[in-house]
């Protein structure tokens, strides 16, 4: 494995550490090569949103966590990027909602689905569902590989968490009625937009808080929870996140001549 040693003093070492943690996952086929380009595009809106979980999506994530106690068959789909970068926060989700785990790849290969399943198991997941070995029906709505999807999971589910989605998913799965959960720190992307619930966040810091605040909230009245994830206003929430990234924008415009200071302006032909 070429993973290589951030310096802990390093300004930028959680980003790159995770970066590492990608490219290792797809050494290990886990992430799709289109995963490490999708890493990337969340990166720069992670920079944009400042990198850090406003309370705007601290609100989204307690509405999805409640949306999925409130549900009757909440399913967690599982792709390459999540699979590889919160495993064990995966599993420990599944274990307290209730929710099983199903993988849907949009760039299948049985090899990415076997390393895939190995990685969940490893991480502590005693079921795994959407493998090939598995009975498969199909959303008509789909055309790409992920039209297949496990009839105990995807099939029957309500309320579906779709971590890092590409859009053409969700769009299928509101065509067919489910309640779609989604985290996208792009708040302009489809997926976030035609999503019941978008967290605008970063998955490493979606999934500890989710797993958190379901351990808090697991045993609130179902009508207290209800009220929580029906409440969510999720058009408001979209509009004020593209707001904090103009705000971070502008700020930014405003200090660049104060950050330029460290160095000033190198001399030219000395
Ligand atoms: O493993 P597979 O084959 O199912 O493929 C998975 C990917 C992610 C490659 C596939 O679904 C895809 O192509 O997705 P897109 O269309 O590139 O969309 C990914 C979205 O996730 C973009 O809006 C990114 O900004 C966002 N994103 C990327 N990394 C993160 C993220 N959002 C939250 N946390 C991240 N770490």
């Amino acid at each position: 494995m070429t993973k290589i040693e951030i310096p802990p003093d390093h300004p930028r070492r959680l980003s790159l550490e995770t970066r590492e943690t990608i490219i290792e996952g797809h050494e290990l086929h886990i992430v799709a090569t289109a995963g490490l380009l999708a890493h990337g595009r969340g990166e720069a809106f992670d920079y944009l949103i400042g990198e850090k979980t406003t309370d705007l999506a601290r609100a989204a994530t307690k509405a999805a966590v409640a949306a999925m106690f409130v549900a009757k068959h909440p399913v967690i789909s599982v792709n390459g990027n999540i699979c590889s970068l919160v495993p064990e926060d995966l599993v420990a989700l599944s274990e307290i909602c209730g929710a099983p785990l199903e993988i849907n790849l949009f760039y299948y290969r049985k090899e990415r689905e076997d390393a895939i399943k190995k990685a969940l198991f490893d991480a502590g997941a005693k079921e795994v569902l959407g493998t090939h070995d598995r009975p498969s029906e199909t959303i008509p709505e789909l055309s790409s590989n992920r039209r297949k999807v496990d009839p105990e999971g995807i099939g029957k589910g309500d309320v579906i968490l779709v971590p890092l989605e590409d859009g053409d998913r969700t769009e299928a799965l509101k065509a067919i009625g489910k309640f779609v959960v989604t985290i996208d720190l792009n708040p302009m992307s489809r997926t976030a937009v035609h999503s019941d619930i978008t967290i605008v966040d970063n998955v490493i810091r979606t999934l500890p808080l989710m797993v958190e605040l379901a351990r808090e909230m697991k045993d609130l009245p179902k009508e207290e929870l209800r009220k929580i994830a029906e409440s969510f206003d999720n058009t408001e929430n979209l509009a004020t996140s593209v707001q904090i990234i103009m705000q971070n924008l502008e700020a930014n415009a405003t200090n660049i001549g104060e950050m330029r200071k460290k160095f000033g302006t190198g001399a030219i032909g000395k």
